[in-house]
């Protein structure tokens, strides 16, 4: 059992170990010792995923050390996310992400996805061959702060301009921030298509999350 001061530490440390028994665990003796969901949230899951994400772009660690830390993130979300429900907790904001029309790439989407949903957001995760009229509807059924595009084939990146113009034609545009990624993308393309960022990897994605919705 560890004290009240350090159980956050020790929550955000070993979710960056990947233990997820662990982070359960702690997560639990957490809430028993009365703190609130938001606090553990927070100060806890957020704040490792944070130094994950640090790493990640630092290039300190990799795709498999990120899975793992993403995966222990998700099992202490598991307790969190019925009482955060309850306690009416405001989330990032929401995020509608998904993979562009005719490309089957996912895991730097899910990558992506994972690092957002560890940084607050809430996610609705499209899958991947999403065609942008099922973006378009994602938009409008969601009402997102954010949409999210990854394409992995230059063949697929128009995909996300066909989906801008889907949404100016629905009238949708002006309600979402929309941020480009994969690897094929460039800063200069998500311009050149009216997106309003590009992020390069995972940890970069959730900074810009957070500015498009400061
Ligand atoms: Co494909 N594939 N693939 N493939 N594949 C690439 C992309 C390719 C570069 C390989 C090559 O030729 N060197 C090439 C594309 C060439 C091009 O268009 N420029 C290619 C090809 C050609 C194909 C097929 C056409 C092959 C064929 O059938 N002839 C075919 C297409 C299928 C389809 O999609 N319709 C195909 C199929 C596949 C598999 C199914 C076998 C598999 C995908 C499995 C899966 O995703 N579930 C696969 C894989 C694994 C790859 C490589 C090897 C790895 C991609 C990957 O997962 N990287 C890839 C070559 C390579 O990149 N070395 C290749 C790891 C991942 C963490 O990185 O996805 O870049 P990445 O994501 C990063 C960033 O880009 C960024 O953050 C992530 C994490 O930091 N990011 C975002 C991504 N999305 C973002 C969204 C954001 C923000 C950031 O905001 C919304």
């Amino acid at each position: 059992m560890y004290a009240r001061s350090n159980i956050l530490e020790q929550i955000a440390s070993n979710l960056y170990q990947g233990e997820d028994e662990v982070v359960v665990d702690l997560v639990q003796q957490a809430l028993d010792q009365e703190m609130s969901p938001a606090e553990v949230l927070n100060g806890g899951l957020i704040a490792g995923m944070d130094e994950v994400g640090k790493d990640f772009k630092a290039g300190d660690l990799f795709v498999p050390e990120v899975l793992i830390a993403a995966r222990a993130m998700h099992a202490g979300m598991n307790i969190l996310r019925p009482l955060l429900a309850e306690s009416d907790v405001p989330t990032a904001g929401k995020y509608v992400i998904g993979t562009v029309q005719g490309d089957l790439h996912d895991i730097g989407k899910n990558l992506v996805k994972m690092m957002l949903e560890g940084a607050g957001f809430e996610t609705v995760d499209l899958g991947t061959d999403v065609r942008p009229d099922a973006f378009v509807a994602a938009v409008r059924e969601h009402q997102p702060q954010l949409l999210g595009m990854s394409a992995l084939l230059t063949t697929t990146m128009p995909g996300m301009k066909a989906t801008i113009e889907g949404l100016e034609e629905a009238g949708l545009r002006d309600t979402v921030k929309i941020m480009v990624g994969g690897a094929p993308l460039t800063a200069a393309f998500a311009e050149q298509i009216g997106a309003d960022a590009y992020a390069p990897d995972a940890a970069s994605a959730v900074d810009v999350a957070r500015d498009l919705t400061a």
